[in-house]
């Protein structure tokens, strides 16, 4: 008997169903939509990654399959994936056949991917619309296009191609922007797994450490817990927080310095995204303080203003309001506030925006302006809110505030009320903060 326990479905049917037949409300009629799984891409010489599905695939179907394609009508689901051979299987294990691979996904029409080729001519003649993520790969858009034009140049024979070509972005992106409830409850696991890993390292991190020995530390809470980091994780010391995309965590830690540590869990490609700064040492230092206060000051008035009708644009300027307030009083910034504003001279020390969408991608799609508006914000949507200061050590900064670097961040919902904080679970405050190193 074969192990069915381990084909069973990763994401709930109702939920599959629900957001399949969104998206089928929002197709045109007579249209298909077509969603292909992620490739395989070699890590080195014949030796590849660990598979990472495609996104929208896995949103969809809540397949983790390798080789295989969505294809939705208004009306219609169907599923062509490759069954596993004793060959394949020797290799990789139990692969889902064409019955399991319908219990998984709740889709009934599964099919094999040999027939492809051969149903892809009616699938897409005659349609009025085409949603098909072009773009990514060329010889599939070749394929794809050279298909359409050839059903449009044989129209004495009755065929005709799709009229228009759509990128499935339009309705699919905009459908993945606003979670449900059963998405926000894996958001706050993830999280909570998220929130363990920072504690222990913010407990465990002593002079003389190693930035990898705390990056040891999260990959031990993750994969504890089965997941994995969400994005590679930055545990940066000293100066070297002051490099935004700093992932090389070979560095040791120094007595005196602050750690920035923006990493965070991923599981069922559900993401969280965390940052924060804390000391190695027992205590902040006074000058870290003044400005750890900043930048935490900042974060807590961009949460407060991430409700429905606010904008990323909006949260962003409150940010940076209260970021510029606190580098005036400290003498950081010469100039008056509005005229720091007008010049935007505070991005010599904040150059990042406040914060992005995020789910089932760390940055997750969704658009952020509509018509060339910010898009204001809705209940279920999730972003993060990371505002963050970033010192140089040029000649004109004082000492003791020279190379810090400081980023708080938290993964924040918008609800009909006030924001709710998945990542409130990891401390924030200074008092907190030390405490733990006690
Ligand atoms: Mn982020």
């Amino acid at each position: 008997m074969p192990d069915m326990g381990r084909f069973s479905p990763e994401i709930p049917h109702e939920e599959l169903k629900q957001r399949r037949s969104a998206c089928q409300d929002r197709m045109d009629p007579g249209s298909v939509l077509m969603i292909y799984t992620a490739p395989r891409r070699i890590m080195s010489n014949d030796v590849h990654y660990r598979f990472r599905q495609d996104s929208d695939f896995y949103y969809l179907t809540g397949l983790p399959v390798e080789e295989g394609v969505l294809v939705l009508g208004p009306e219609k689901a169907c599923v062509y994936v490759k069954p596993g051979t004793p060959e394949k299987e020797t290799w990789e294990g139990p692969q889902p056949n064409l019955d399991e691979t319908a219990e998984m996904s709740g889709i009934q029409d599964v099919r094999d991917l040999e027939g492809l080729n051969k149903d892809l001519e009616s699938w897409i003649n005659g349609i009025s619309a085409l949603y098909y993520g072009y773009g990514s790969d060329a010889g599939r858009d070749a394929e794809i296009l050279g298909l359409s034009q050839k059903l449009l140049i044989r129209g004495r024979a009755g065929t005709s191609g799709p009229e228009r070509v759509v990128h499935p972005a339009r309705i699919l992106h905009e459908l993945r922007l606003v979670k449900s409830s059963w998405e926000i409850q894996r958001m706050q696991e993830t999280a909570e797994i998220t929130a363990r890993a920072h504690r222990e390292i913010i407990a465990a991190a002593k002079p003389g450490m190693g930035e990898f020995e705390l990056e040891a530390i999260l990959h031990n809470v993750f994969r504890k817990s089965d997941a994995i980091e969400a994005y590679p994780s930055i545990v940066a010391g000293g100066g070297r927080a002051c490099i935004l995309h700093y992932i090389k965590n070979d560095e040791t830690l120094q007595k005196g310095d602050l750690v920035l540590m923006d990493a965070a869990a991923a599981r069922g490609y559900i993401h969280s995204d965390v940052t924060r700064t804390f000391p190695v040492d027992e205590k902040f230092t006074e000058p870290q303080k003044e400005l750890y206060s900043i930048v935490l000051r900042s974060q807590q008035k961009a949460i407060a203003s991430s409700v429905a009708g606010a904008t990323m644009d909006s949260v962003h300027d409150d940010a940076v309001s209260v970021l510029v307030d606190g580098l005036i009083e400290l003498g950081l910034i010469k100039e008056s506030k509005d005229e720091c504003l007008e010049k935007k001279s505070f991005r010599r020390f904040y150059m990042h925006r406040t914060g992005h969408w995020i789910g089932y991608d760390v940055h997750d799609v969704g658009s952020y302006y509509i018509q060339g508006k910010p898009r204001p914000f809705e209940p279920g949507m999730v972003c993060t809110v990371e505002p963050g200061l970033y010192i140089p050590g040029d000649d004109d900064i004082p000492e003791a505030y020279r190379n810090t670097g400081i980023r708080i961040e938290d993964d924040i919902v918008i609800t009909e009320g006030a924001p709710l904080n998945l990542t409130s679970g990891v401390p924030v405050e200074i008092e907190q903060i030390e405490e733990l190193k006690c």
